[in-house]
C-alpha cells in the first residue's frame, strides 16, 4: 500500500490510486461458502424452489426470533415489501414521509398513486422531526411511514402519539435497521409493521430480499395472501395480489448469514470504533455516532462535512474516488429533488431546508467484512492531506 504523507501523494495530483481495486460502500458481507452450497445441493435435491418453501420458512422464524417479534413476511426485496406493507394497511391520499432517505421509500407510495408527503428531519440525527410530522397533516392524510436512517431508530414514541391523536396509520421502513433496537426493543415491534431490507448492499443480505415485520396477526395473514396473487390453496384465490415471493436460494443465503451475523456487526464495530478515532483529529469532520447502549449493527459510516472544513463535500469525495475509494452521497439531493417528485412538488423544499442542508454535507465511507484497520486507516490519510493542502 503507498503511503500518503503529502499533497503529491495524492492522485488528484496525479499520483497512483492508495487502492488498485474499487472500495465500495455496500460491499456484500458472504457467510460460510460450503454450508451456502451444501443448502443450494439440498434445493436441487428436493426440487422446491420457491413458493413458500422450507428454507424460507426457516429463515422467517429466525428472523422473528432475532427480532422478538410474532410474523416475519418474507419477500423478494424491500420495495416490494413496502408496497405490500403499505397496501395491507389501506394507505391511500397522503402518507407523510421523510424525504431523506431512500427514494424506495416515495416510490412505493407514488407506484400506488399515494402521494408522498415530504417532511423534514431533526438535522441532528437524520430522522423525522415529529413536529415537522405534525405540520404536514391534512384531511388526507392516512399514515406516517417513519424511516430508521442509518439504523437509527425513529421517534417511534412521538410518531405513535401523532398517528393515535389523528387516528393515522403508522408503519416504519426499517431497511436499514435490522438488530437494531430503541429503549432495549428490537426492531418490528413499533408501529403496526416494520419493513427489512437484505438487498446485497445491506450488511445483513439475501442477495435481493425484504420482509415485514409485525406482531399483528390479521396484518400477517393478508400480507402472506398478497404476496402471492392471493392464493389460498389450489385454485382458490380471495385476495388482490402480486407476485412479492422470497426464492429458496435467497433463503439460503439468509441461513448462513444468519449464522455469521455477530461477527458481521463485530467487524462493522470495528471499523466504526477505528474511523471514530482517526476521524477525531479533523477539522470540521465529523461521525454520526451510534449509541452504544441499543443493539446497533453499525453499517453505515456516515460522515457530515462542517462549515469549519477547508473544502467541500463533494471536493472530498472526489479526491477519494480518485483514489478508488467510491464514497456515496447518500441520500443526496433528497427524494423530492428527484423525479417525478421535482416535478409534481415544485416547492416542497420551502419546508424541507434541514433535509437541503444535511443531503448537501454527508457523504458515507466503506464498511462491512472486506474492510481492515490499515485499509481505513489509508483512507483516512488521504482525507487528512486532502484537507491539509486546503487549508
Ligand atoms: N428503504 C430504504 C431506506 C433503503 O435504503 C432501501 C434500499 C429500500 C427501502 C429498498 O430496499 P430494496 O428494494 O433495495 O431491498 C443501494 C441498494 O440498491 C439499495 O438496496 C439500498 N437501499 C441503497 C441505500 O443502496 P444504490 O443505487 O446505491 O446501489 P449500487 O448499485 O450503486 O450499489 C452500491 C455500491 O455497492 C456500489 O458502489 C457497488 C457495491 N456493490 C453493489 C452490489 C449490488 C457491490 O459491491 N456488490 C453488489 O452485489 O442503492
Amino acid at each position: 500500500m503507498k503511503v500518503i504523507e503529502s499533497p503529491e501523494d495524492l492522485a488528484i495530483n496525479g499520483a497512483a490510486p492508495a487502492f488498485d481495486q474499487p472500495l465500495h460502500v455496500g460491499r456484500p458481507n458472504i457467510g460460510n461458502r460450503e454450508a451456502f452450497l451444501k443448502y443450494i445441493e439440498e434445493i436441487f435435491d428436493r426440487r422446491w424452489l420457491t413458493n413458500n418453501g422450507p428454507l424460507v420458512q426457516a429463515f422467517e422464524q429466525r428472523v422473528a426470533d432475532h427480532h422478538g417479534v410474532r410474523h416475519c413476511v418474507a419477500m423478494c426485496n424491500g420495495t416490494v415489501a413496502l408496497e405490500i406493507a403499505i397496501r395491507a394497511l389501506g394507505l391511500e391520499g397522503e402518507v407523510i414521509i421523510p424525504s431523506y432517505t431512500f427514494i424506495a421509500t416515495a416510490h412505493a407510495l407514488n407506484w400506488q398513486a399515494i402521494t408522498p408527503i415530504f417532511t423534514d428531519i431533526n438535522p441532528a440525527t437524520h430522522i423525522l422531526d415529529p413536529d415537522a410530522v405534525r405540520s404536514m397533516i391534512t384531511p388526507r392524510t392516512t399514515g406516517i411511514i417513519g424511516v430508521h436512517l442509518w439504523g437509527r431508530v425513529a421517534h417511534v414514541e412521538a410518531l405513535q402519539a401523532i398517528a393515535d391523536e389523528h387516528d393515522l396509520k403508522l408503519m416504519f421502513d426499517a431497511a436499514h435497521a435490522f438488530g437494531c433496537s430503541y429503549k432495549g426493543t428490537m426492531v418490528g415491534s413499533f408501529g403496526a409493521c416494520e419493513v427489512l431490507s437484505f438487498h446485497a448492499t445491506k450488511f445483513f443480505n439475501t442477495f435481493e430480499g425484504g420482509a415485514v415485520l409485525t406482531n399483528d396477526d390479521e396484518l400477517a395473514e393478508t400480507m402472506r395472501l398478497m404476496r402471492n396473487f392471493g392464493f389460498s390453496g389450489m385454485d382458490n384465490v380471495i385476495h388482490p395480489g402480486t407476485n412479492g415471493k422470497m426464492i429458496e436460494v435467497a433463503a439460503a443465503m439468509g441461513m448462513v448469514n444468519l449464522d455469521a451475523i455477530d461477527s458481521m456487526v463485530e467487524a462493522n464495530h470495528h471499523n466504526y470504533t477505528i474511523y471514530r478515532k482517526e476521524l477525531s483529529y479533523l477539522p470540521g469532520i465529523s461521525l454520526l455516532s451510534y449509541d452504544e447502549s441499543e443493539h446497533n449493527n453499525y453499517q453505515y459510516i456516515v460522515i457530515e462535512v462542517g462549515k469549519e472544513c477547508p473544502v467541500t463535500r463533494d471536493q472530498i469525495v472526489q479526491c477519494l474516488h480518485a483514489e478508488n475509494v467510491l464514497a456515496r452521497k447518500y441520500f443526496w439531493p433528497g427524494c423530492h429533488n428527484m423525479k417525478p417528485y421535482s416535478a409534481l412538488y415544485p416547492h416542497s423544499g420551502l419546508v424541507l431546508s434541514n433535509t437541503q442542508q444535511v443531503a448537501d454535507r454527508v457523504f458515507l465511507l466503506p464498511t462491512g467484512t472486506t474492510m481492515n484497520t490499515n485499509m481505513i486507516q489509508m483512507v483516512v490519510s488521504v482525507i487528512r492531506v486532502f484537507l491539509e493542502s486546503s487549508a
